[in-house]
């Protein structure tokens, strides 16, 4: 059966409580079921995570590495600034999908650079919470899953 982590980054946990009009009102368990029923459909088990600190999503991907075949992952502001989530990516050679539920490009200049995106298979950003529903298309793409 093919394995899926499905990784939060920091401040994730308050989605669908706080700054509606930007991340949307789906709470993150919401998010957590969907792509886990999207999954179940095609017989892909997926395990959620969440952490606000740097070095447990790091920690995330190096236990993946022995039982995940791809990685769903919105790594939060740390998508922008995080060396060691990228050497992490790099170091472990998983398959990862970045993903953002909102369009990074049309905001701060800031959230325009991904320090993650060249590590990873590819980039999802701007549909919401559906962006997680087609990370999920993405990765068993990827990894040749019908
Ligand atoms: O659009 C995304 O998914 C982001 O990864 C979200 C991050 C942001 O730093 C990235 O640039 C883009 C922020 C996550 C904060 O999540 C919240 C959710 C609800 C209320 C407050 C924060």
């Amino acid at each position: 059966m093919t394995k899926i982590l499905l990784l939060h980054g920091p401040n994730l946990n308050l989605l669908g409580t706080r700054e509606p009009e930007v991340y949307g009102s789906t709470t993150l368990a919401d998010v957590n079921s969907r792509v886990t029923a999207a999954a179940a459909q095609r017989n892909v088990e997926v395990r959620a995570f969440q952490s606000n600190h740097e070095g447990a999503l790091v920690d995330a991907l190096h236990d993946a590495r022995t039982w995940a075949d791809g990685v769903i992952f919105n790594p939060g502001a740390y998508t922008h600034t995080s060396i060691a989530l990228r050497d992490a990516i790099a170091g472990t050679g998983l398959a990862v999908v970045e993903v953002h539920l909102s369009n990074v490009h049309a905001r701060e200049e800031f959230r325009h650079k991904s320090m993650l995106a060249p590590v990873c298979v590819g980039q999802i950003s701007g549909f919401g919470w559906r962006s997680y529903l087609l990370g999920l298309e993405a990765i068993l793409g990827h990894l040749g899953v019908e």
